[in-house]
């Protein structure tokens, strides 16, 4: 009886230590408060405390929804903290769904732009920006001018002088991008966006599974610190509700070739090459990053390791039994 207990025991510490590796998959350690959006949104009272809200946006405790599945509306949240990081990566989390099943949109854009809290025609914020925004185009308004499926994510860098273009799908002035299906799911969807080091990654975990699929990576990517992130999204005369979940933002470590002191605030943005928007090669090869892979194989191991000894050792007193009521 009292080994018994004992292997009831150690299977319980050796879960514990599965369930916190498996935990911190999606985690690492300096989340920035100041610029993170998680439940429970208001913290006492109606204000939601480092966000502002624009246009249709409505806050509920499980979604903050920048549009309605209704037509004609726009919305957006803003962050009211200026990102100080140099290295930063941003996870979102989001539902995009609606009762369309071929015809819905239009998709919405997560920001990192100099000027909050401005309407205007890019997903229901301004054009002519000054930043970076990841675009989640769910519309394809013209499938002649590029070669791929939609939904659609991609980037664009802009310094203010440059147009996004609706009737291209702002194909023209992306500088990388990827075939995405987000819509409609049952499962949690999440994007990041990662800026380390003048390298731009978007990756998602679309399917459920826990694990990051990288959409692309783009090099030379110069933005300043002092930006402020945001998400909007319009609905025309198709329409789709687009919910924000929760947005993480993690401070990354500055990198050994890096100097502390200095100053990125008054970087122009820029990205080195655009993308000649027809000479796309779509690729969709990486899943799980090598410590995810590793961990999970761990954590595999483990489980199979507990399951042979405890078997082994039930097997044994079972034989031992046995001997007994055989004398
Ligand atoms: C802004 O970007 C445009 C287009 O990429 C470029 O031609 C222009 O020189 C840039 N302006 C500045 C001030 O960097
Ligand atoms: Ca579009």
């Amino acid at each position: 009886m009292f080994y018994e207990k004992l292997y009831w025991v150690q299977l319980f510490l050796v879960s514990i230590l599965i369930s916190s590796i498996v935990a911190e998959w999606n985690t690492r350690d300096y989340i920035r408060r100041e610029h993170s959006l998680t439940k429970p949104y208001q913290g006492g009272g109606y204000s939601v405390p480092y966000w502002d809200f624009l246009g249709n946006t409505i806050v509920t405790s499980n979604y903050v929804r920048l549009t309605p599945d209704l037509q004609s509306k726009s919305g957006a949240i803003w962050n009211t903290v200026p990102c100080q990081t140099r290295n930063w990566e941003l996870q979102v989390q989001f539902k995009v769904h609606g009762r369309g099943k071929d015809l819905f949109g239009d998709g919405f854009a997560i920001w990192y732009v100099r000027d909050r809290m401005q309407t205007g025609p890019v997903f229901g914020s301004k054009d002519y920006f000054q930043g970076l925004a990841i675009i989640l185009d769910t519309y394809s308004n013209h499938n002649g001018a590029h070669n791929h499926q939609h939904p659609y994510i991609s980037a664009m860098i802009n310094n203010g002088s440059l147009h996004y273009d609706h009737d291209r799908d702002g194909t023209h002035t992306q500088i990388s991008g990827c075939e995405a299906k987000f819509r409609n799911y049952n499962h949690d969807t999440h994007i990041s966006i990662t800026y380390v080091d003048d390298t731009l990654t978007v990756s998602t975990d679309l399917e459920g599974k826990n694990a990051w699929k990288e959409c692309f990576k783009v090099e030379n990517v110069l933005l300043p610190t002092g930006y402020f992130f945001g998400a909007s999204a319009t609905t025309g005369d198709l329409s789709d509700n687009h919910d924000i979940i929760a947005i993480k933002m993690f401070e990354l470590d500055l990198l050994e070739a890096q100097n502390k002191d200095e100053d990125r605030s008054q970087i122009i943005p820029s990205a080195a090459s655009f993308e000649a928007p027809r000479e796309r090669i779509e690729d969709t090869k990486p899943a799980m990053s090598g410590v995810k892979t590793f961990l999970y194989m761990m954590a595999i191991a483990i489980v199979i390791i507990v399951l042979v000894v405890l078997g082994i050792m039930y097997y044994q007193k079972r034989q031992e039994q046995s001997r007994k009521r055989l004398y």
